[in-house]
């Protein structure tokens, strides 16, 4: 481009942007008037905040009309996402990034004397998911938008998220997350597409004039769905799709029966209980979990999903089922939404009157299957008598299903082979009848798939070997992502301008061209700039951490980070006797030579998950000891931030130096946030488990500090019979580490307070393996801390790892589902 046509186009970009800028005040400023009802001069922040949704609102309603006409015109096929988790965190800024009017913002903010920042404070998260599944679906549907892909993501309209975490003394306390009670500026509640359900009831078997039976379901109670539209705002010029959220209240049609006839307390109960479906997330690892409202959480969502589904396809096809399977496709996000399967089955075969192997036919079609973990305390069974209570249609259908599987397959397969029918049925024999859901997801889908190469090995081989026998073709893998619009441009702003210069602003859409970065790696200008930005993002998050916990920590120590779910697979235990045995040394040896680090988790247990509770209680123990202790002389600071959610991650991951990715190998299925971590320039500390493979096969043995048993390994070890005592004994750091928990040491006046993780590791049998792995992880820390301490080394090291990670964009996870499960086709939007 001449010199002259450079200046006019930036000129006129200067003017346009000019104009965006002018025209979002005024728009801010009509909405704190017209939908605030408020003024400027006494405007509150989060008035200020709502006004300015309401302006962005303007933008992303036109793309979403646009995208929804363009849709019905062309008669896309298109995704359904199903999934009981979606943690979709704070939406302002993605929004304005996607938009790609988050500078004009920022200018029209600044010029009505407001700093943006400010208002971004002002979201509370939308937390409607546990952890990494939620995540994974919240990282999806922002890519299936941002790829054009007619997608829609269903899931329930949860009152409560994930509890709030806050610590007292050092123990987990969880409060109730009512994170709309003041309404929630990205929803649009859509009354005129209320669906109905049923729950409860009882079977009839009737025979028509002709003679054929049929079985008619009675309800016992009718369940109203109301759903929530949260528009998905695709980057740069992509569609606008819709996460659509079911709230669940009670249906006015049963209540006037109850009502009329005197029952007006009845009535209220009833009230209340169908309003109880939807009223919160329940956090999993729950052992007690109220097991009849899931399931009919489950079930509330699938049904009213599926019958949305059926109402867009009848619009254009009326009664003429044979486009369905071609129209639509249904990614079932886990198990969770399994009983989606026998409820399109009760649809055609008793609504629509379809035969059985018709309807089946359709099935096949349209549902997929993501395993999510191989934990076998997460594999959903439900006991066969509850179904039977809530679902009494649904039962029969899931019998029927497995009958002719037993039989077509399993017999035809394997005749007369009792065993491998009892190890495949969807039922399971026992003391109490069980309905594996797992096995029903896999007869009832076309695709299964896992989230990291070895873990769908893992799936096909330990999990569904049979099945993998009866359809090889069924199964595939694909790589879990993450958008990196949300975690680097959005949350790294300092990172996103270095590469915008150094690599082109298209990253964003195009992650692999980080990869340029990789010939400037040992660049020192590079080097220093990038180890200027990871300063000024760690300085940023000291403050973050003072102002959380009163905490001081120094951005020049090395930043040590742990942030995901608290459970022992994960093994943050190991990581806290990894801290043990360093404060340790620095006691007996006060001069001890160590790179000083900062500890930071980020975690929350579910409620009734003891030992993940225990050891949260340890590392804040140990963490009030080590950072009161003069003699360390800061080498060890140990934070534990309260209330890990999306929000704080996107604090902490562009601060990291270090990721612990250090899960149990054959445990983690994927992680996501090994991803996050790199992408933003942290060396992983992990074992070949997840994708951490597949980020060392990325980045490069050099640039990862792996340690531990392989999958492999861990598999023998099992078998050949694991004693965690060989290494409490033959080690006398760990052994004396371990005893030390049991004294009063970190719990004055307490002894035996912390015992619970030594108890679990000796006694307990270690079933993650912690002791086996400890030598190895304290001798992955020692690598990093040597190539900590030569700056231009860690530099190069920190570098290759954000330009090596364009792999885990989930634009690419999106292209491969697509390619290998849901063959959709991108559809540009209209004006
Ligand atoms: C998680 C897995 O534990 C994690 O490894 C994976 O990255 C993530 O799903 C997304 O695939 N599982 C869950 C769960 O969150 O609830 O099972």
């Amino acid at each position: 481009m001449g010199l002259a046509m450079k200046k006019t186009s930036t000129a006129s970009a200067a003017k346009a942007a000019n104009t965006a800028t002018e025209q979002l005040k005024e728009s801010i400023i009509k909405h704190l008037h017209s939908t605030l009802g408020t003024d400027v001069n006494k405007a509150s922040h989060q008035a200020w905040w709502r006004a300015t949704c309401a302006a962005v609102n303007e933008q992303v309603f036109d793309g979403l009309r646009n995208t929804q006409r363009t849709h019905y015109e062309q008669d896309t096929r298109a995704l359904h996402y199903f999934s009981l988790e979606y943690l979709m965190g704070r939406m302002f800024s993605n929004n304005l990034h996607n938009l790609g009017i988050y500078q004009d913002a920022k200018q029209a903010l600044a010029e009505l004397g407001l700093d943006i920042a400010d208002l971004e404070q002002q979201e509370e998260d939308m937390a409607l998911g546990n952890g990494g599944l939620g995540r994974l679906a919240a990282c999806f549907i922002e890519s299936l938008a941002t790829l054009n892909y007619p997608a829609v993501g269903y899931g329930i309209h949860y009152e409560n998220g994930l509890f709030q975490q806050s610590f007292q003394d050092g123990r987990q306390i969880e409060r109730p997350d009512s994170w709309r009670e003041y309404g929630n500026p990205w929803e649009i509640c859509r009354p005129e597409s209320v669906q109905e359900i049923a729950v409860y009831g009882y079977v009839e078997t009737v025979f028509d004039l002709q003679g054929q039976m049929k079985k008619v379901w009675h309800p016992g109670r009718i369940i109203k769905g109301v759903p929530w539209d949260i528009p998905i705002v695709g980057y740069d010029g992509g569609a606008v799709n819709v996460l659509r959220l079911w709230e669940s209240r009670a249906s006015d049609f049963f209540n006037w029966d109850v009502f009329n006839s005197g029952g007006y307390i009845d009535a209220a109960r009833e009230n209340v209980e169908a309003e109880n479906i939807s009223k919160v997330l329940y956090p999993n690892d729950e052992t007690d979990a109220g097991k009849e409202l899931r399931l009919i959480q489950q079930y509330f969502f699938c049904s009213c999903s599926l019958k949305d589904i059926i109402r867009r396809y009848k619009r254009r096809h009326g009664d003429d089922w044979s486009h369905f399977g071609k129209q639509v496709v249904i990614q079932l996000n886990d198990t969770h939404p399994a009983v989606a399967i026998p409820e399109l089955m009760r649809i055609l075969v008793d609504r629509a009157e379809m035969a059985w192997d018709d309807a089946w036919a359709i099935c096949q079609q349209v549902f997929a299957y993501t395993n999510h973990t191989l934990l076998p305390e997460a594999l959903e069974k439900w006991p066969l008598r509850l179904f039977e209570k809530v679902l009494p249609r649904h039962i029969e259908i899931i019998y029927e299903i497995n009958r002719r599987f037993l039989l077509e397959q399993v017999e035809m397969r394997w005749p007369g082979d009792d065993a491998k029918k009892r190890k495949l049925s969807i039922i399971e024999e026992g003391h109490e009848q069980m309905v594996r859901m797992g096995h029903l997801s896999v007869v009832g889908s076309f695709k299964v798939n896992g989230v990291a190469e070895i873990h769908s090995k893992l799936v096909k081989s330990d999990l569904f070997p049979e099945m993998v026998a009866l359809w090889p073709d069924k199964f595939t893998n694909v790589t879990n992502g993450v958008t990196p619009r949300r975690w680097l441009k959005a949350c790294n702003p300092r990172l996103a301008t270095l590469l915008d210069a150094k690599v082109g602003d298209d990253w964003p859409t195009d992650l692999k061209k980080l990869h340029k970065l990789a010939d400037f790696a040992k660049d020192p200008a590079l080097q220093d700039n990038f180890m200027a930005i990871k300063q000024q993002n760690k300085a940023d998050l000291a403050k973050e951490i003072k102002k959380l916990t009163r905490i001081e920590v120094d951005p020049a120590a090395l930043f040590d980070v742990q942030i995901k779910r608290l459970h022992e697979y994960k093994r943050q235990h190991l990581n806290l006797l990894h801290i043990l045995a360093l404060y340790r040394r620095i006691l007996q040896n006060p001069d001890y030579d160590m790179v000083p680090r900062v500890f930071l988790f980020g975690a929350k247990a579910a409620p009734g998950y003891k030992l993940a509770k225990e050891i949260i209680y340890a590392i804040n123990k140990v963490a009030d000891k080590i950072n009161h202790d003069k003699r360390v002389k800061n080498r060890i600071k140990v934070v534990f931030m309260p209330n890990y959610r999306v929000s704080l991650a996107e604090k902490m991951i562009p601060a990291a130096d270090v990721s612990e990715q250090i899960s149990t190998a054959g445990k983690e299925a994927s992680g996501t946030g090994n991803m996050k971590l790199a992408l933003n320039g942290a060396i992983t500390v992990g074992t070949l488990d997840g994708a951490n493979i597949e980020i060392a096969e990325e980045v490069g043995d050099d640039n990862i500090a792996i340690f531990g048993l392989t999958v492999d390994e861990v598999k023998a070890l099992y078998e050949s019979g694991y004693n965690s005592y060989d290494y409490y004994h033959n080690n006398p750091e760990l052994k004396a580490i371990l005893d030390w928990l049991e004294t009063d040491y970190f719990t004055p006046g307490k002894p035996g307070e912390l015992a619970a993780i030594k108890h679990s590791l000796l006694q307990g049998g270690d079933p993650y393996l912690v002791l086996a792995d400890f030598e190895s992880y304290l001798a992955a820390q020692q690598k990093v801390d040597t190539w900590y301490r030569d700056k231009a080394l860690w530099a190069e090291k920190a570098i290759l790892n954000t330009a090596s990670v364009g792999k885990f964009t989930s634009d690419r996870s999106i292209e491969d589902y697509v390619e290998r499960v849901w063959q959709l086709k991108p559809c540009r939007i209209k004006n």
